[in-house]
């Protein structure tokens, strides 16, 4: 399963993000940024004890990733080179500017990947598990930002939006369609 927009600049597709040999993955972590399930578990399984050292320097320097920040560490034992570590923010029946920090997560995390010179970047659905933000909501705000982000052409040559079920497939599926 897989569609693509903006010659191919713009791709959704489903699958395990932990699999992908991109420049960079990026994490929905939490602040702690040492682990926990979703996503994360599966990152830090699969990319291995480099990442979580990395992860505690990152804590050891700056203390915690406050929700809509991100922290960059290299990939381990992935394909990938980096893992750009996010957090989402825990919805709240959007009480708390869980919207604003959401786009923040992209946002800082495209600019960190410009950073280090990433040119592919691979997103999960950030917030859309454990964290519970509206799965409809959450893909409108990450594909404004991500829009915004290829029309200002930050030297980023594809974004990938990578789902690991069928609803959020499906909700970008849409939304990706009428975009084009
Ligand atoms: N590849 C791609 N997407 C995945 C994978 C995978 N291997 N596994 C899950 N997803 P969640 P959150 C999707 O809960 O809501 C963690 O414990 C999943 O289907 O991983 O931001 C952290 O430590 C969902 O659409 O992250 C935090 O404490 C999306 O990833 C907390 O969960 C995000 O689900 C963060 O919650």
């Amino acid at each position: 399963m897989n569609y693509e927009i903006y010659n191919n600049k713009i791709k959704l597709i489903k699958a395990d993000i932990t699999t992908l040999k991109v420049d960079a993955i990026v994490n929905a972590a939490n602040s702690g940024l040492l682990g926990g399930g979703g996503v994360d578990g599966a990152i830090h399984k699969a990319g291995g004890h480099k990442i979580h050292e990395e992860c505690m320097k990152f804590r050891n320097k700056k203390g915690r990733c406050h929700t809509g920040e991100a922290a960059i560490t290299t990939g381990g034992k992935l394909k990938a080179k980096y893992v750009i570590h996010t957090v989402g923010p825990m919805w709240n029946g959007g009480y708390n500017n869980e919207e604003e920090l959401l786009g923040k997560c992209y946002e800082n995390s495209i600019n960190l990947a410009v950073e280090n010179e990433v040119r592919t970047i691979a997103f999960p659905n950030i917030s859309t598990g454990v964290y519970g933000f509206p799965k409809k909501l959450a893909a409108e705000i990450a594909l404004k930002k991500i829009l915004e982000v290829m029309k200002t052409n930050k030297n980023i040559d594809q974004i990938i939006f990578v789902c690991f079920d069928d609803e959020n497939y499906n909700i970008y599926h849409e939304m990706m369609r009428g975009i084009q």
